[in-house]
């Protein structure tokens, strides 16, 4: 019914934009088994910095969503924090396995932005629909790019399968449809306002998520 077709009439309006984010040449040389080494190494220190980051903005859309008078969404938000724990001592292990020192590393101009985007969803006055929403799109360009590398008929190197498939795994993806359900619900309901912002948001994360790939891919 209606309640469902928000999120997926988002996606048929902003398609080439979705493409553009989730069909990356850098992810798509990860599938290709062409993509340098050097650029995954940038892309891993940095995304470090941006998970640390995300840590906070998690925290605040499980915040928004305690506030809300029905809460029943806390356990799905609640089991992203619990697994972006995971997610660290993750990235610390595989920047060990690639010779990568985080200490070192600082933020690059187009991570700096996407930070700065994470942040401003601390101010209470952002809501939690709109929030919701940033979190479902971001967790699902993800779950679709890496997905991708591991589709039928990829050439990933076996060395990046198993980053490959801490996104593009099917328990990934069902968190990203159980985000996704909730996102519909609550936009369903949402005032006509309300649902621009979040469509903002969401268009906001796949430019983001382009100047993400593109930041990790060449040498700035
Ligand atoms: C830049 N976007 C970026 N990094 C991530 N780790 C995710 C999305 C998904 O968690």
């Amino acid at each position: 019914g209606v309640e469902a077709a928000t999120t997926a009439a988002w996606m048929e309006r902003h398609r080439q934009m979705y493409e553009r984010a989730t069909r990356h040449p850098f992810t798509v040389s990860i599938r290709d088994g062409t993509v340098d080494m050097s650029a995954f190494k940038r892309w891993l220190s940095q995304d470090y910095i941006f998970v640390r980051e995300f840590v906070a903005f998690i925290a605040s859309v499980l915040l928004k969503c305690c506030k809300q008078a029905e809460s029943s969404d806390m356990e799905i938000i609640l089991g992203g924090v619990a697994s972006i724990s995971d997610e660290l001592s993750w990235f610390k292990n595989e920047a060990t396995k690639w010779g990568v020192d985080l200490a070192s590393v600082s933020p690059l101009e187009s991570n700096s932005e996407y930070c700065r985007f994470l942040q401003s969803f601390t101010e209470p006055e952002i809501s939690y629909v709109v929030a919701v929403t940033t979190f479902w799109i971001i967790e699902t360009v993800y779950q679709d790019s890496f997905g991708f590398c591991i589709e039928e008929g990829n050439k990933t190197p076996p060395e990046l399968l198993g980053t490959c498939q801490r996104w593009g795994s099917p328990e990934f993806k069902q968190y990203c449809k159980s985000l996704q359900r909730i996102v519909d619900r609550c936009l369903a309901k949402a005032p006509a306002d309300v649902v621009k912002s979040a469509e903002e948001a969401f268009t906001r994360v796949l430019q983001l998520e382009v100047g993400f790939w593109e930041m990790s891919s060449s040498q700035s």
